[in-house]
């Protein structure tokens, strides 16, 4: 969406966004627009967004805080409303708001997630079937979109390798990809081409087993909002957001690796493998710096996300320019 100047607000807009980011994230907000002068708000749109927070949903029980999180000292946590109206899922709408504005349809129980390809245990799996066993942690993640905003979240859910280890992937397997809900009666955005349906994300297999990886089915310790990717979504930290599927119905074990919706819709501009990498710019424009939602000022992307300690070694002798 384009960047409005703050003297094109209309005034009921004004009242609309005061009444939504609250009178101190509005003040905060005006401000950053009469100072960046040409209208341009550090490169999204704060003051144009309009959606409508997830309503409060059932609390997950016995989760546990995982050791894995960053600290919440040195990122502060996004709000419940900037986590459920900042959105970025296409079936729902382009908009950053129209999925907590439409996302309300989805139905997200029953639901199976089809396992299938290079693996012993195929089958059919309901969630609770998935969730048979787990144990959920709360763990606090910055998630970094290609567009240059992140949040810091704290999601509930769990490893992705003990899916895979229950799955008991063949010698064969060296990828894996999820794939999404594809349904026009629910998703009003799937009706519309920008991208192939439905979404695909893939990788590779050792770095779905990475103890960061994890399926999420919550948010601030409730249900995982509908617009956030409920009722099962993947998360990964160290790279862009687009990695991480939301509403995911079917894992595939696979030899070779897939070619995922986002690097099939434009190549040159998203790759296999799309970590965070402040080196290596979006042909569009520089993936050096960030904004942080609900803060003005940019800050300096880190590489790997700020988990390079953690994963740089599942890259080592790779050269991440060419393998972006
Ligand atoms: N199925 C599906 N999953 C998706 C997307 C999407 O459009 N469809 N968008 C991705 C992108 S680009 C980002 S940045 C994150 C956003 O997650 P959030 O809205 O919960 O912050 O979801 C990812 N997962
Ligand atoms: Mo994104």
């Amino acid at each position: 969406m384009l960047i409005k100047r703050a003297s094109d607000l209309r005034s009921s807009e004004i009242t609309d966004k005061k009444v939504y980011l609250g009178r101190r994230e509005f003040i905060k907000a005006a401000a950053g627009a009469a100072a960046a002068g040409a209208g341009v708000l550090a490169g999204t749109d704060v003051l144009s967004a309009a959606g409508k927070p997830a309503p409060h949903g059932q609390k997950l029980e016995n989760v546990q805080k995982s050791p894995l999180s960053v600290d919440p000292a040195k990122d502060k946590l996004n709000s419940w409303e900037d986590i459920t109206t900042y959105n970025n899922y296409y079936e729902f709408g382009v908009d950053k708001d129209s999925p907590s504005l439409t996302a309300g349809r989805l139905k997200t129980s029953p639901w199976t997630v089809a396992v299938d390809g290079e693996c012993a245990k195929k089958g059919n799996y309901s969630l609770e079937d998935i969730l048979k066993g787990e144990t959920l942690e709360e763990r606090v993640y910055r998630l970094r979109c290609v567009e240059r905003w992140s949040m810091v979240i704290p999601w509930v859910g769990f490893p992705l390798a003990n899916l895979i280890k229950r799955m008991e992937p063949t010698s064969k397997a060296q990828f894996i990809e999820f794939q999404t809900l594809n349904d026009p009666s629910q998703m009003p955005g799937v009706q519309s081409p920008v991208l192939n349906w439905p979404y695909r994300e893939g990788l590779r297999l050792d770095e779905a087993m990475h103890p960061l990886t994890i399926l999420v089915v919550g948010l601030y310790g409730e249900v995982l909002p509908k617009q956030d990717g409920a009722p099962i979504r993947l998360i990964v930290p160290w790279k862009y957001g687009f990695k991480s599927a939301k509403s995911i119905v079917r894992i595939r074990f696979l030899e070779k690796q897939p070619l995922n919706t986002w690097q099939e819709s434009a190549p040159s501009e998203y790759g296999f493998y799309s970590n965070v990498n402040p080196e290596r710019d979006h042909p569009r424009w520089s993936q050096a710096s960030e904004r942080r939602i609900g803060e003005f000022f940019m800050r300096r992307t880190l590489m790997f996300n700020g988990y390079g300690d953690q994963v740089a070694s599942l890259y080592s002798g790779m050269d991440l320019k060419k393998h972006y």
